[in-house]
């Protein structure tokens, strides 16, 4: 069977975007492939974080992720931080990136950008990623849009690292859906909705009252002209929203097209909100349920044990391969 690997980072709530750029793909792919699903925890305090909100944030997303739908029968959720083999891979895998190839990653640019004090653990972030995938042999990784830089990244180190070594990761291949890999931002539809935006009404989080929801929908930024039509790049806001309200409703973007002719946004944007309503509030029931379980800690408890049998062994050969330690009797 082959394996699967994809984290997210404990970094606020999830929003809209990542459940649709990254759950809904898990949820369909557990049934089929061997899976690793991780709060990424050591990634989020490459920024700053408040300790307590970030504690809050790490069972906040374990608990979404299993009442989105992950099953924890079929799949192994563990956080990051609680399987020590990510960050002694981490850094073997430092060792063999360059800062040239680090410093031209998007997301470092566009996190560090005036900035006066960036973390350095923020350029390092990449071969901490590239630790989390390879040390599962993954064959795949479903992922937005956004990461696929960071794959490419992944595979060139495992590529290097197999060639100056020994052959021992597998090239793992990106898994990007083909719509919805790239939810936009309700308030600036040319940037990407993210859980860390300053701007609370840019995005939706899973655990946003129904009434807040309503609300945000109703003040997207769209254009003027009020027609319900797909054009990405002169109706970047309505566009943004079809592509939500088709992958939430079920209803291709042609047919969202027809059915709202002469109807303008403000009916739109009401029936999108009660789609996305019926999509996240069975969601919230069944985290409200969950977050303060012993059941959840059973599963977390449970998937770090099990991540850490087959990380552990990687890390083994990693350290063989760059000849650290001492040779096994
Ligand atoms: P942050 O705001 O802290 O940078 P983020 O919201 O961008 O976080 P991540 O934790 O970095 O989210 O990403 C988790 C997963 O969700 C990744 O697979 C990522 O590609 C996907 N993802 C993030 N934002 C979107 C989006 N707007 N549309 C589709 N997929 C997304
Ligand atoms: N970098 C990713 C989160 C992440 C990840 C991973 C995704 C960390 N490790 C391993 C897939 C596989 C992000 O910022 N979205």
């Amino acid at each position: 069977m082959k394996t699967i690997f994809s984290g997210i980072q404990p970094s606020g709530v999830i929003t809209l975007g990542n459940y649709i750029g990254a759950i809904r793909q898990f949820i369909e792919l557990q049934n089929d492939y061997d899976c690793y699903f991780c709060v990424v925890d050591q990634h989020a305090i490459t920024v700053p974080q408040d300790r307590l909100k970030l504690r809050k944030n790490i069972r906040t997303l374990a608990a979404l992720y299993i009442a989105a739908g992950l099953d924890p029968q079929k799949a192994t959720l563990f956080i990051q931080s609680e399987v020590p083999a990510h960050s002694q891979a981490a850094w073997m895998l430092q060792c063999i990136s360059y800062i040239g190839e680090l410093e031209r990653m998007t997301q470092f640019k566009d996190k560090s950008a005036g900035k006066e004090a960036v973390s350095a653990g923020l350029l390092t972030y990449p071969p901490l990623m590239a630790a989390d995938i390879l040390l599962y042999g993954t064959d795949l990784v479903p992922v937005g849009e956004d990461q696929k830089q960071h794959l490419e990244l992944t595979r060139n180190l495992a590529e290097r690292f197999n060639n100056r070594y020994n052959e021992i990761f597998t090239i793992p291949e990106v898994r990007i859906p083909k719509v919805g890999a790239r939810i936009m931002s309700l308030q600036d539809p040319l940037k990407k909705m993210s859980k860390s935006d300053a701007n609370q009404k840019a995005f939706i989080t899973m655990l946003d009252e129904p009434k807040q929801i309503e609300k945000k929908i109703k003040s997207a930024v769209t254009d003027s002209d009020g027609i319900v039509q797909f054009d990405q790049k002169n109706k970047p806001g309505i566009s943004n929203l079809l592509s939500i309200y088709s992958i939430l409703g079920n209803k291709t973007v042609q047919e969202l097209e027809e059915y709202y002719a002469g109807k303008g946004y403000g009916e739109f944007k009401t029936d999108l909100a009660e789609v996305v309503l019926n999509y996240i509030i069975p969601i919230q029931e069944r985290f409200r349920q969950l977050v303060e379980s012993q059941e959840l800690d059973d599963i977390l408890d449970k998937g770090a044990e099990k991540a850490a049998l087959k990380a552990n062994k990687m890390v083994k050969k990693m350290e063989k391969a760059m000849g650290l330690g001492r040779k096994r009797r």
